[in-house]
């Protein structure tokens, strides 16, 4: 038996990391830049979706990155190759980004000259859920390869994003998944989720979530 105590520190941490986040949401709308927060587990595919959005939209919107990770600058390396102004940050042992990082991280890209904002949030599908970070529009991509029960196993995180990418359906057959089953969880979950079947490889689903980027931009 042991006894416990509750605390308001959790609870500070989290308002106070709103508080930032509504702080960088101001920065980013005073100079009409719209980020969009991307989530998902380790290897879902998160990096993939940024790189093909930056080869898609290059010639029509100025894009930066940032790219989290708890160790290194692979994921920024892979952005900087097509030479978007890029951050990387690293979060030690933490398993998410959080809005006061992500305010260094601003501070850090040109925001006057860009229109677009892709944030690589840390692969993980419980720790990012709590911590806004001052995004527009909140994305979660999960891919077939972790079972098709994923989602309805994770319901917190899909309950409060704007959409969730089944990603790697193309090899849904050979894991042995029903990616309809995924889409189908997400939507109990959220009725306001927006939902998209994707292949990354082979380009399947791509141009509905060009049109999600496009009507999320912000007016300036
Ligand atoms: N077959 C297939 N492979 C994919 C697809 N999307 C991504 N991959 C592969 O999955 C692997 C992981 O992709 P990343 O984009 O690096 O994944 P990530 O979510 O950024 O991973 P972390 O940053 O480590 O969390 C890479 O080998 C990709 O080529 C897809 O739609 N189909
Ligand atoms: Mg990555």
């Amino acid at each position: 038996m042991h006894s416990t105590e509750e605390v308001a520190i959790g609870y500070d941490v989290l308002k106070m990391n709103s508080r930032i986040a509504r702080r960088n949401r101001n920065t980013l709308e005073r100079h009409g830049v719209t980020a969009f927060n991307i989530m998902g587990a380790i290897g879902s595919g998160k990096t993939l979706l940024i790189e093909k959005t930056i080869q898609e939209f290059g010639d029509r919107f100025r894009i930066g990155a940032i790219a989290g990770d708890v160790i290194a600058r692979i994921d920024a390396a892979r952005f900087e190759k097509y030479g978007v102004p890029t951050v990387g940050l690293n979060t030690g042992k933490e398993c998410h980004l959080d809005a006061h990082l992500v305010e260094h991280g601003l501070g850090d890209l040109p925001l006057d000259s860009l229109d677009l904002l892709f944030i690589e949030n840390v692969g993980n599908l419980i720790c990012p859920t709590d911590y806004e970070l001052g995004e527009h529009k909140r994305v979660v991509v999960v891919s077939v390869s972790e079972g098709d029960d994923i989602v309805e196993k994770h319901p917190l995180i899909f309950s409060t994003a704007d959409l969730i990418i089944v990603n790697k359906i193309d090899i849904a057959e050979a894991v042995n998944a029903d990616a309809d089953k995924m889409v189908k969880d997400a939507c109990t979950i959220n009725p306001r989720i927006k939902v998209l079947k994707m292949s990354l490889k082979t380009g399947k689903g791509f141009s509905d979530w060009v049109d999600f980027v496009e009507k999320s931009i912000i007016k300036r």
